[in-house]
């Protein structure tokens, strides 16, 4: 590798500009002040320990759930670089329970961008991968605040969307559209460098993930499919390595990069599934399309769903074509749709 040559985030995404005539250079600064905010995340995740900042914030979020203070911090962080460019009329966040508006005083711009800031923070106490998703869209309303029409969009209107993932190295992905491009931080120069170029996911891969307790709360069909998975059915699918961190971004990073498939079904205690269609499910299922994979829940397409509430939940299914497919095909042969 020649070390007097890199390319950076800022310059990948402006190189790919010039094939866009119409491009104002607005989504490069947004995708840089993305960026910018996930340096800021990793260095409290590595500093951590170290700050007493692990551990519960003693507050509930929107789902109840209890929330870690880097889930607190990872929010304000992600909001406080978005919110004064010009260039966001909205956000949507997992912790925050209404539309997240632009504080008075700063213009409303052109992107409504919704996020998961810090996903997987259960993991956050053991040093495991956490990761921060998001996701693009151009605006629906013509001026002024943006409201919940625009972000209660559906996938297939995604401009940009991608997730940081705080592991071993931190590595921002993304996709507008044309490929998936991996950059890993180097801390040394503070700057996210190409590592990954155009990352294509293979259609059948060797690994499955699934939270395997929940296996006698699922339906007959996502059980059948599991199994298959097992090995139990290799005249249409062969048998795969069981992989799973319970951290989304880091499961499906490493099924995306080795091949796979990534579910998180329905089961009778998550009757929808646990993870949210908005910024867990939408950003991830167009990562995984633009890298050749697929993405439903158990049997339609994430992208064409369309949102009617922030923190919706959906089943997800998501990896390679075929094996995303095979999931499909046993669920419409036993009549179970998502
Ligand atoms: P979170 O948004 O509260 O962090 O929960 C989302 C996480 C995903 O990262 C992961 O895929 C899933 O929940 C794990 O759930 P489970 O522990 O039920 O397997
Ligand atoms: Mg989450």
């Amino acid at each position: 590798m020649d070390l007097t040559k890199v390319t950076t985030l800022e310059r990948f995404i402006l190189d790919q500009e010039r094939f866009h005539p119409d491009a104002t250079g607005e989504l490069t600064n947004l995708l840089y002040d993305v960026a910018l905010a996930a340096k800021m995340i990793g260095a409290q995740i590595r500093r951590a320990g170290l700050l007493d900042i692990l551990g519960s914030a003693k507050a509930t979020n929107v789902q109840g759930e209890m929330q870690q203070k880097l889930d607190v911090l990872a929010n304000e962080i992600m909001k406080n670089a978005l919110n004064h460019t010009g260039r966001v009329c909205a956000m949507a966040s997992e912790e925050d329970e209404e539309l997240i508006p632009i504080p008075a005083g700063y213009s409303p711009g052109k992107y409504a961008v919704l996020f998961d800031p810090l996903d997987g923070s259960s993991n956050i106490d053991v040093n495991a991968a956490v990761g921060t998703i998001f996701s693009i869209y151009t605006r629906v309303t013509t001026s002024g605040p943006g409201t919940l029409a625009d972000v209660l969009q559906p996938g297939n209107r995604v401009v940009a969307a991608g997730y940081v993932m705080y592991g071993s190295s931190v590595m921002m992905v993304y996709s507008g559209g044309h490929g998936v491009h991996g950059f890993t931080l180097d801390p040394t120069i503070g700057e996210f460098v190409l590592s990954h170029n155009n990352i294509c996911t293979p259609t059948s891969g060797k690994y499955y993930s699934v939270n395997e307790s929940n296996f006698f709360r699922w339906s007959r069909g996502i059980q059948l499919a599991v199994r298959g998975f097992h090995g139990e059915d290799p005249t249409r699918i062969q048998g795969k390595n069981s992989r799973y961190i319970g951290s989304l971004v880091a499961d499906f990073h490493r099924n995306l990069i080795g091949g796979g498939v990534f579910m998180y079904p329905a089961d009778t205690k998550n009757p929808r599934g646990k993870l949210r269609l908005l910024y867990e499910c939408v950003p991830m299922a167009f990562i995984a399309e633009a890298a050749g994979g697929k993405a439903t829940d158990g049997t339609r397409r994430i992208l064409d769903l369309v949102p009617t509430a922030l923190h919706q939940r959906v089943p997800l299914v998501i990896g390679g074509a075929s094996d995303v497919d095979y999931v499909k095909a046993i669920l419409e042969a036993m009549e179970e749709t998502g």
